[in-house]
């Protein structure tokens, strides 16, 4: 044997362990998170995520016109709600689990709910308690006491100020969002609605905004059309409660600008979005915003409402389902009865995961701190990762035994970006044969929460392929359910 020969013989193993290597998780990487990649969400993005479902109450003048959009001139003798009680309202959200809600203080008629010291038109002048009451201050109370945040939709448009439309009404507005900012308790969303709002440019959203950030630091803006740049949400594209398939929390800012051109991507996101503004769904339980009593027979179904939710919950959004109180100043029963259902349906279906307890094997493990049983355990700080240079992944999961399922859940690390952009679910009773999930199949986005649902399908073993990724993945949950179904009405 020459030195050459030699000198091969010792480094074969040396070339084989590297080759093993690449394939093995580094030891940086079985300790360390992965990078984030692409924009993240701020603290306040994480908060909002968290909380789902956000009630919504159209409740002012065109409760008692049976309008949804006045033209600001009617009389303020005509609100007169007979039973106002928001802890009514409260105690239905809390029954249903929701832990927010956003009030509409003034629509676009101009009428305030509250009795703010910049206009006349407001309940200061209506026969409701003399004069003295403040819904408002009733919906921040009972918020308080039932431990739910309280927001503020606080319309741009305003059908009743002359001032609307010139520079005099930026200080009218500012002036009453400071009163509304400064004297009810901590508010945890403003709502700047851009229906009529095309006046308003980003000079009056400037100061605006600067207002909510110096007065509640932790507010959370529903920013649309020229308040784009100050928007931690963004409106999805339509009022029917679907959010697009895939649906990405990053977008371009010209296209929240720029609404009317941008549909599709206000509901769809997208993928190499250079902000991260998550949508927001805003929905009603009934046909219209507001309540008329000719509806108590329209709200929606509970089918439809378990769809809105897979729509919107279940596509990386935020569900905002509004509840218009009707003229008593309650939510009507009809409504009550179907949010308790939905929220029954929640609590049933996702009760239990399936899949916790299951023996996973995946390709592309990072270690230890990001191990695969950490996308079962429930538990909210776990995910699992695979390594720096993973960005795929076939992660199996045996059951055990066969389990019946029609539901499927996915969560990303949003903490750490959007990762993760390709990926499908199948099932087999032996681990060998593959059946796919039609509804399951060529899926891209994940973020906060994706869900699935589809026929009940029998199996051992269910396999989630990572396909395609911006960078390595970060899963925070892999489950699967079965739905709890109640009557359908
Ligand atoms: O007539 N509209 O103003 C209208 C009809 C249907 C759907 C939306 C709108 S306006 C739209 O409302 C959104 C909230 O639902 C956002 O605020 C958008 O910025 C606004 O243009």
């Amino acid at each position: 044997m020459n030195l050459k020969q030699i000198i091969l013989q010792l480094a074969r193993p040396l070339v084989f362990i590297s080759a093993i290597g690449s394939f093995l998780p580094s030891p940086v990487d079985a300790q360390t998170a992965p990078s984030p990649v692409g924009p993240v969400p701020n603290a306040r993005q994480i908060e909002w995520y968290h909380r789902e479902m956000i009630a919504f109450f159209h409740f002012g003048m065109n409760t008692f016109t049976n309008d949804n959009e006045g033209d600001g001139t009617a009389s303020p003798q005509l609100f007169n709600p007979t039973a106002l009680d928001c802890n009514q309202w409260t105690g239905v959200l809390k029954s249903a689990g929701i832990t927010s809600a956003i009030l509409v203080a003034k629509h676009a008629d101009g009428f305030c709910n509250w009795p703010t010291a910049h206009t006349n038109y407001s309940v200061k002048n209506s026969p409701w308690k003399d004069g003295k009451g403040d819904v408002v201050r009733e919906f921040t109370d009972a918020c308080k006491s039932a431990g739910i945040k309280a927001g503020i939709y606080l319309g741009p448009h305003d059908r009743h100020d002359s001032r609307y439309g010139t520079d005099d009404y930026n200080n009218y507005y500012a002036d009453q969002l400071s009163e509304l900012l400064r004297n009810y308790g901590p508010i945890w969303e403003i709502w700047w609605d851009g229906a009529g709002a095309d006046k308003l440019t980003t000079a009056y959203y400037t100061r605006w905004a600067d207002s909510v950030r110096r007065l509640q630091p932790n507010c959370v803006v529903f920013g649309t059309k020229n308040s784009n740049a100050f928007a931690d949400c963004r409106w999805m594209g339509n009022e029917s409660g679907i959010s697009g398939d895939p649906c990405w929390s990053t977008i371009n800012l010209s296209s929240i600008k720029n609404e009317s051109d941008n549909i599709s991507a206000l509901n769809h996101g997208e993928i190499n979005g250079t902000a991260y503004v998550p949508a927001e769904v805003d929905v009603s339980i009934r046909p219209s915003w507001f309540y008329h009593s000719e509806e108590d027979t329209r709200v929606k179904s509970l089918a439809t409402l378990w769809d809105i939710y897979f729509n919107s919950v279940g596509h990386n959004s935020v569900l905002l389902l509004n509840y218009p109180p009707n003229k008593e100043g309650l939510i009507s029963s009809a409504d009550v009865k179907k949010s308790d259902s939905l929220s029954a349906m929640i609590r049933g279906t996702f009760k239990t995961n399936l899949a916790s307890g299951a023996t996973i094997k995946t390709l592309h493990p990072r270690g230890e701190n990001y191990k695969p049983s950490n996308m079962v355990d429930n538990l909210e700080q776990t995910y699992y990762a695979t390594t720096d240079n993973a960005k795929t992944d076939t992660i199996v999961f045996n059951l055990g035994t066969a389990k019946t399922f029609d539901v499927l859940m996915l969560q990303e690390v949003i903490e750490l970006g959007h990762r993760t952009t390709g990926w499908s679910v199948e099932y087999s009773k032996n681990g060998k044969n593959w059946t796919p999930i039609p509804e399951a199949t060529g899926k891209q986005s994940i973020g906060y929460k994706w869900l699935v649902k589809f026929k009940p399908v029998t199996a051992s073993y269910v396999r989630l392929r990572i396909t395609e990724g911006k960078a390595c993945a970060a899963i925070h949950t892999f489950g699967i359910y079965k739905q709890r179904m109640l009557e359908h009405d």
